[in-house]
């Protein structure tokens, strides 16, 4: 009897699981474009097409190597809208109840396929260098979870930059040479921009007519949608941006939306790219002289460590992670998140290179929303929907403990040692948002003050009885104790003002 056999939106890899598993002779494989995928959250129209464009050219491959597919457009008059519905329609159609799948990146989505009344035998996902059973082996038993040792485990493990048992360069981690701010005076290629060829057209266009009211700009699109493109995508970023990727690491310009980062992670969250593979090109670079150390060890560190490291935190912590809220935050996701007008520049520029790319960078989710939302109590179930929504990489295994944890210490310090908060003045040394602000960066109370400013000793102050204790936080605290007691009424008044403003919607 024949299988049918799910590859989901974001599982567009020719070494799939259960393609693997499958008999391209005898076996269906199903593949549907529904509503119920495209609506859980409002996704950014660039992230739709994106899915949609290389799911249809992912499917030709699959027919041109021999493969019978079954794939459901999304206006099909016959589509039932959800993934559960599209394999209950192929199983009756073809007569079969069984289904071979690769586990989904969603609990959401497992739970719904182990409900289904079919006989599903569920794979592991091994496009990924840690297993569930890696991961856990590795926690068990530790008080804390640490990126940084999980990263050296994972280096020993593959031995990339490894020289024998040590290090390449004698250190694990060269950030210290890393985090400059950037010349804006500086030429930098910026990424290769494909030209729509029909398939994207054609989903362009059903795009524009179904969704016309999510947020983000659909056009100019230009991302790979296949394998070929991606892999050029990554050649490109190898020879132009791969050694000085260290340098403007967590640097922010407003005239420069992308610097020297790989924008690779779509493409690596739907399989068009294997982590593996990149890292061992990365590694090439270095071995033969064209990239220095600290910009190799800092891009392999966040596909190697950062990403396997934030999907075994999700997959370890179960269906409830990314409801948590461990500072009890509940405040509303200020309207500027979604395009209303806001005087503060740096959150103004990032949220426009959102909207138009469905792009920003690790230190502008970080420091600038992510900061700001966390500074300000916003209630983290909310961001995290935003931001699952409206960046063309976020699935909830890799979003959910970047927002949920790193950003919003949601999670109440699993992924983060600390709250990543800061005042105005680490977004002035690392920008130049700050130049084109209307308020001042320099004054620290005052109408004109930065928000930040205000906010970062409000938040510190409102949640002294968790943090005062932790000693990477213990100097916020002694500076903030040796102010004297007018001066810090006076901030947290201004603080207490500005929010209260923001709450009744007042431009700010
Ligand atoms: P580069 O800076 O060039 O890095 C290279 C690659 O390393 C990336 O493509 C990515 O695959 C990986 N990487 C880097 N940092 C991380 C990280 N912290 N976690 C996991 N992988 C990492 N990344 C996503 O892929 N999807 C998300 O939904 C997502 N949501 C985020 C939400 C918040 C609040 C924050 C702070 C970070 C989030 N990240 C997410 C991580 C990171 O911002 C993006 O991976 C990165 O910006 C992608 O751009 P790039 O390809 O140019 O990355
Ligand atoms: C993101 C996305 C979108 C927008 N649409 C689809 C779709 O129509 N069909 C599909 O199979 N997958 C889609 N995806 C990706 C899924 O949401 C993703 O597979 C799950 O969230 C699990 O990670
Ligand atoms: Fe942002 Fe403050 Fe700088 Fe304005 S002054 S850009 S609000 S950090």
């Amino acid at each position: 009897m024949s299988r049918l056999v799910l590859v989901l939106g974001d599982q567009l890899s020719p070494g799939l699981s259960a393609l693997r598993q499958a008999d391209r002779a005898q076996d269906l494989v199903v593949m549907a474009e529904v509503m119920e995928e495209a609506s859980y959250v409002r996704h950014h129209p660039k992230k739709i097409a994106f899915t949609f464009a290389a799911m249809r050219k992912f499917a030709a491959r699959l027919r041109a190597e021999g493969w019978r597919v079954a794939y459901t457009r999304l206006d099909d008059p016959a589509n039932s809208q959800s993934i559960p519905g599209e394999l209950l329609r192929r199983a009756a159609e073809h007569g079969t109840d069984a289904v071979l799948a690769t586990e989904p990146g969603e609990w959401r989505l497992i739970r719904a396929l182990g409900e289904l009344p079919l006989a599903l035998c569920q794979l592991p996902d091994d496009r990924f260098l840690c297993s569930h059973a890696g991961f856990d082996a590795w926690a068990e038993g530790r008080k804390v979870l640490r990126m940084e040792y999980f990263y050296r485990e994972m280096r020993r493990k593959t031995g990339l930059l490894m020289e024998g048992d040590a290090p390449a360069g004698g250190k694990w981690n060269f950030d210290q040479e890393n985090r400059k701010p950037a010349r804006d005076d500086l030429f930098r290629a910026g990424p290769l921009r494909f030209d729509p060829g029909e398939t994207v057209k054609e989903v362009l266009d059903l795009v524009d007519e179904r969704f016309p009211d999510n947020f983000g700009r659909l056009r100019p699109f230009w991302f790979a949608t296949d394998t070929g493109q991606a892999e050029a995508a990554l050649d490109h970023f190898m020879r132009h941006h791969l050694p000085c990727f260290g340098d403007t690491q967590d640097a922010m310009l407003a005239g420069d939306r992308f610097l020297h980062h790989a924008l690779i992670s779509p493409y690596l969250n739907v399989g068009l790219l294997d982590p593996l593979d990149v890292c061992r090109r990365a590694e090439a670079e270095y071995l033969a002289g064209r990239a220095p150390i600290n910009a190799v060890e800092g891009f392999i560190r966040q596909i190697l460590g950062w990403r396997e490291f934030v999907r075994g935190i999700y997959f370890r912590e179960g269906p409830g992670y990314p409801g948590r809220n461990a500072l009890g935050h509940r405040r509303s996701l200020p309207a500027f998140y979604w395009g209303a007008g806001t005087r503060m520049n740096c959150l103004a520029q990032v949220v426009a290179q959102t909207r138009d790319e469905a792009y920003a960078h690790h230190i502008q989710r970080l420091m600038v929303t992510g900061n700001f939302a966390l500074l300000a109590g916003v209630d983290p179930a909310e961001l995290h929907e935003w931001y699952l929504a409206v960046y063309a990489d976020a699935y909830e295994w890799v979003e959910a403990p970047n927002t949920v944890g790193m950003s919003q210490f949601a999670d109440g310090g699993i992924v983060a040692s600390k709250p990543y908060v800061s005042s105005g003045a680490y977004i002035d040394r690392m920008s130049d948002y700050c130049r084109g602000c209307a308020y001042s960066v320099r004054a620290k109370t005052g109408q004109g003050a930065c928000p930040f400013n205000l906010l970062y000793w409000h938040f510190l102050d409102r949640h002294r009885i968790r943090f005062a204790g932790n000693p990477r936080m213990v100097q916020m605290y002694r500076t903030w104790d040796r102010m004297d007691a007018g001066r810090r009424a006076e901030i947290l008044r201004d603080a207490s003002v500005f929010l209260d403003r923001l709450d009744e919607g007042a431009a700010v």
